[in-house]
């Protein structure tokens, strides 16, 4: 994928009329095969085939991909200049990095992941200070936030239609990790029940967005190559996590 190349590459049926909103929709719902849900090392963490290791050295490598969304939100934030669009992207700092407004408090998705890392036997500083991030999934993890800071925000705000997909990726965890896992201290899980909410509610505002923006074929051939490099990102990650950690047999 050449998502983040600054030359657009000519595309063959850029002359072709625009999908329609439900076709260019179904289009860009059919690019969640290959999501991360399918990679072989989430595939053996959701059935219960992960070793303590294994799962420790996951959270401690996502927490990398936790802290950079509000730093990629913040970019995507600088470059659009339409105030309705940025009160509403706005709230994905605040669902990151925690808020006290008004008397209402809530500590953010980061501390709930520190939570996690807590529950599954890791220290706060061993995650905090990121000795177990593996290159490659630090490669992963900037080539996103700088794709945020460098491409106009249309793009950034299609790329976190991985979201699309995301519900089920946490259900999934919910409703498999306490059976499979019950060494993990159950409140651990809580980030993944706040996503489930969160991530349908940040798809409705980026859905909208990018099914409005890219309006013609070839703006919407370029949104598909915009999700597929991320949906790229998430599974390289996976492709680093599984090299470090191995992949338990089914
Ligand atoms: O915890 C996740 C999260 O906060 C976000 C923000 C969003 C974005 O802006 O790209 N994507 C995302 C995702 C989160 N969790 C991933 C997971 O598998 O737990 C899924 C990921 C995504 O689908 O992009």
């Amino acid at each position: 994928m050449h998502a983040d190349r600054i030359q657009q590459p000519r595309r063959p049926d850029a002359a072709a009329p625009a999908w329609g909103r439900a076709e260019f929709e179904a289009k860009l719902r059919e690019r969640g095969r290959s999501y991360h849900i399918h990679h072989p090392f989430n595939v053996m963490l959701n059935s219960g085939r992960a070793t303590p290791e294994q799962i420790r050295g996951w959270v401690a490598n996502r927490f990398y991909y936790q802290i950079a969304i509000p730093i990629k939100d913040a970019a995507v934030l600088s470059n659009c200049p339409d105030p309705a669009v940025r009160r509403g992207w706005v709230q994905r700092i605040l669902d990151h990095d925690g808020f006290e407004l008004g008397g209402v408090r809530d500590a953010g998705g980061i501390e709930a992941w520190l939570r996690l890392a807590e529950a599954v036997g890791l220290s706060r500083d061993e995650v905090h200070d990121l000795r177990h991030v593996v290159p490659a999934v630090r490669f992963a993890v900037d080539a996103y936030v700088n794709f945020a800071r460098r491409a106009p925000w249309q793009e950034a705000v299609c790329s976190s239609l991985t979201e699309l997909f995301a519900p089920e990726i946490h259900k999934q965890r919910l409703s498999t990790w306490p059976a499979h896992y019950p060494w993990i201290e159950p409140e651990g899980l809580g980030y993944f029940r706040g996503r489930v909410s969160q991530a349908r509610r940040d798809v409705e505002q980026g859905l909208a967005i990018t099914l409005d923006h890219f309006d013609t074929r070839a703006l919407q051939e370029r949104a598909l190559e915009v999700l597929q490099f991320k949906l790229d990102i998430l599974w390289a990650m996976n492709d680093a996590m599984a090299t470090r950690y191995g992949v338990s047999a089914a």
